[in-house]
């Protein structure tokens, strides 16, 4: 297995939860700079990397990844892309599909053709998600996805992701593009937009406020810590194979109810703070990734990502950066690039 080393990379979506932590991740243990391309919609934070914001080796831009000329001119600095950029959140996409289809699709497909006119020597990432599989049902726990399973998107989230995960496969096969697909379960860790579930139910309870359950509570997750899935990403760049795709996972299901219980206690709270509320339309029952494709051919697998320990350790992050997240609840967030940059957000 030959690796490839880069020396600039242009991550896409790194003011983000992700991103974030991918960027500190991969400029504390590779000497590589980092060109971070995000427009800051309402997700994206950079005060998740201030503690990096004087490194000589990261820079960031603010811009939309439907920009092809901007796309371009970054790309003559760099070797390689990790594609981040994307609308996250099921129940939004179930709100309006439209930014969904903007940003995943058209600037999945933007960031193709500016790659496409940069040259063939530049490697693509795509981070994509297991929830383009669709679900599986709950009474066949022997069921998980695999990477020949069937594109079988449910949410309008889910199918803008499977159209990008096609677009890139496409420009693979058809002009011989250098890229990758990875497909992750759900992450946790610090930085998470308090929109969805962990980071929601954490500091809801630190606000004294109950804990939305959707349904019944019985959907099955299989939970990844983020600095597993940057790890895996980062050896996918380094060491997979062009064209391929890489299922990525935590071997760590569990239901959201166990999940919610569990929190409560590690929060010393009691049940009364369950409140259950409508189900969301569509919902995926269970998703669970076999991993045993990177395990074989990359040698990754998590290390990170088991619990209980790693469930405490990220309600305990949360504890302790008090600002971080009431800076993004209540909006203040949206000043830090004015107070940084000089310049108002305009956008989203
Ligand atoms: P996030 O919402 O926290 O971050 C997304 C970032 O992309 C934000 O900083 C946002 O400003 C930026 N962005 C959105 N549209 C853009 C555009 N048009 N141009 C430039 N920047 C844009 O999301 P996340 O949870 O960090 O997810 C990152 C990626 O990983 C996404 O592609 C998502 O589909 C995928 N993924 C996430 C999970 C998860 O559990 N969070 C699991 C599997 C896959
Ligand atoms: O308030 C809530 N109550 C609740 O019961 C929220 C926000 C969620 N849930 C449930 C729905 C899901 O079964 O918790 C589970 C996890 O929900 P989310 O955190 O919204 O994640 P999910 O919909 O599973 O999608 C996540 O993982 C795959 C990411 O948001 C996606 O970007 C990623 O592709």
């Amino acid at each position: 297995m030959s690796i490839q080393t880069f020396k600039k990379l242009l991550v896409t979506g790194g003011a983000g939860f992700i991103g974030s932590n991918f960027i500190h991740f991969v400029l504390a243990t590779r000497p590589v700079s980092v060109i971070n391309l995000d427009c800051l919609s309402y997700s994206g934070n950079l005060e998740n990397l201030s503690a990096i914001e004087a490194d000589e080796r990261y820079r960031f831009v603010h811009g939309d990844i439907n920009d092809r000329q901007l796309l371009e001119d970054l790309l003559k600095e760099c070797d390689a892309v990790v594609h981040f950029a994307a609308e996250s959140h099921v129940d939004r996409s179930i709100i309006d599909a439209r930014p969904f289809v903007k940003s995943n699709v058209m600037g999945t497909q933007t960031l193709l053709d500016a790659l496409r006119s940069s040259g063939q020597d530049k490697r693509l990432v795509h981070v994509s998600t297991d929830e383009v599989y669709g679900s599986l049902p709950l009474d066949k726990p022997e069921l998980k996805f695999h990477e020949e399973s069937p594109i079988k998107p449910n949410s309008p989230y889910a199918a803008s992701k499977a159209a990008s995960d096609l677009l890139v496969q496409s420009y693979h096969e058809t002009f011989g593009l250098d890229a990758l697909i990875t497909r992750c379960s759900n992450n946790f860790g610090a930085y998470q937009f308090p929109e969805k579930v962990i980071p929601l139910f954490v500091t809801n309870l630190l606000e004294g406020k109950k804990v939305p359950l959707y349904g019944d509570g019985k959907n099955v997750r299989d939970w990844l810590h983020v600095l597993d899935h940057c790890e895996a990403i980062l050896t996918v760049l380094e060491k997979g194979q062009s064209g391929e795709v890489y299922n990525i996972g935590g071997n760590n299901e569990r239901s959201n109810l166990e999940l919610t219980q569990a929190i409560l206690q590690i929060m010393g709270q009691g049940p009364e703070m369950i409140e259950y509320v409508a189900d969301r339309l569509g919902h995926d029952r269970r998703y669970a990734i076999d991993a045993e494709k990177i395990k074989r051919e990359l040698g990754w697998e998590p290390t990170r990502s088991s619990w209980p320990e790693a469930l405490e350790e990220t309600v305990q992050w949360y504890v302790d950066n008090q600002d971080w997240w009431r800076h993004v609840k209540s909006g203040a967030y949206r000043d830090y690039y004015q107070l940084q940059y000089g310049q108002r957000l305009t956008t989203h």
